[in-house]
């Protein structure tokens, strides 16, 4: 028989890589979306997959509608995608990223515990919760320190996480992911916002592009790679907390060479520093220790970052030749 999968984030970045994966693999895929004014599906349209997901309305907030929507997929599987996931934006609404990155945790983790204790659950941790790094490399032992509202939201998230595992045996997994991109990655993040500049410079639309703190690093993978990572947590024995990551770290400045230098570009002719885009604490440099999830779960990155910054600026010249 068929697995029933509800992806909260369904009409995200990961949500839409992660549904076409679990489609691929026979699953019946739930989506929860969130109400919004304008059009949140385009992602799930670019993938071609659209009409094969049976979308829920629902919000984090709203833990009714999460009890609902395990009732009505009836999951034996839950990944915990959903959140305000922009670090800038944070500081600029600490409590609404708390009350969804954080507590929205509880609130779905509640919802399995009242309709369906058996089923798995996957949290999307991240990085960073390392923040100010205590080891040069971050592995699954490495302390936290947030450095953000985002940060210390997530942190929440994860040690709730755990503790539902340790309390109620919850089949409960925190996958502690370092960056991952793609060409439907949100514009606000460095890595699309770097690859639509370079398009829309190369075809002449845009002059320059004003970018923050280009020294700090990032340990950037392909979400295409990573959302394999996500399901296998769930498919193993037990349930345990695992760190996805590339095992390479990259700056910003470099990866806007990276992009500027595929189509025959400079990038100290176009990138100009804006002093307002430097964040108020930040995370210097991120690079993360997969070998844990080689080792249980057979998985590494495939894709490099100059294949993924490839892919990225490829779709972006596209996109801006239509528009
Ligand atoms: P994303 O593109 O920003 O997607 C976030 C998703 O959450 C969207 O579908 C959004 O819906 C939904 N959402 C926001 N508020 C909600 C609410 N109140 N109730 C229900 N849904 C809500 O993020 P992503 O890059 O796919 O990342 C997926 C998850 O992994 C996030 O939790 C993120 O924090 C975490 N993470 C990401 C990375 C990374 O590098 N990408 C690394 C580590 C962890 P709308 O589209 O309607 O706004
Ligand atoms: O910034 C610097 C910025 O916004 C990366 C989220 O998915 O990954 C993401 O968080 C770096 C930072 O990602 C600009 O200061 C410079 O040092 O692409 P970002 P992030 O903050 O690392 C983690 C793992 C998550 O969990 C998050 O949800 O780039 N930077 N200039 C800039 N960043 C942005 N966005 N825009 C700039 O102009």
């Amino acid at each position: 028989m068929n697995k029933q999968a509800l992806i909260t984030g369904v009409t995200g970045q990961d949500g839409a890589y992660l549904s076409k994966l679990l489609l691929e693999k026979g699953y019946e895929v739930f989506g929860l979306v969130a109400r919004r004014s304008s059009d949140s599906l385009w992602r799930l349209r670019y993938l071609g997959i659209e009409q094969q997901i049976k979308l829920l309305e629902g919000d984090l907030l709203d833990l009714s509608s999460l009890i609902r929507a395990m009732e009505e997929s009836e999951a034996d599987e839950v990944y915990n995608l959903g959140a305000q996931s922009f670090v800038a934006t944070s500081w600029k609404q600490p409590i609404f990223t708390a009350q969804v990155t954080g507590v929205g945790v509880t609130h779905m983790l509640e919802a399995i515990r009242l309709t369906n204790p058996k089923a798995r659950f996957y949290q999307a941790s991240t990085s960073e919760m390392y923040g100010l790094i205590k080891e040069s490399v971050q592995d699954e032992n490495t302390p936290f320190h947030p450095r953000s509202p985002y940060g210390v939201a997530k942190l929440y998230g994860h040690w709730i996480t755990v503790n539902y595992r340790e309390s109620f045996d919850t089949f409960a997994v925190g996958g502690i992911l370092f960056n991952h991109e793609s060409p439907i990655r949100g514009i606000e993040f460095v890595t699309r916002k770097v690859t639509d500049a370079v398009a829309r410079i190369k075809l002449g639309k845009q002059p320059k592009l004003y970018l923050g703190n280009i020294d700090t690093k990032r340990d950037w993978g392909f979400a295409g790679d990573y959302v394999e990572a996500m399901w296998l947590m769930l498919q193993q024995d037990r349930p345990d907390d695992y760190v996805i990551a590339t095992g390479k770290t990259t700056s910003v400045r470099n990866m806007c060479e990276i992009a500027f230098s595929y189509v025959g570009l400079n990038y100290q002719d176009y990138v100009e520093i804006d002093p307002a885009l430097y964040r108020p604490a930040e995370v210097e440099i991120l690079l993360g220790n997969p070998a844990k999830a080689k080792v249980n779960l057979g998985w590494e990155a495939k894709t490099t970052l100059e294949e993924l910054i490839v892919m990225m600026v490829e779709a972006d010249i596209k996109r801006v030749e239509k528009a």
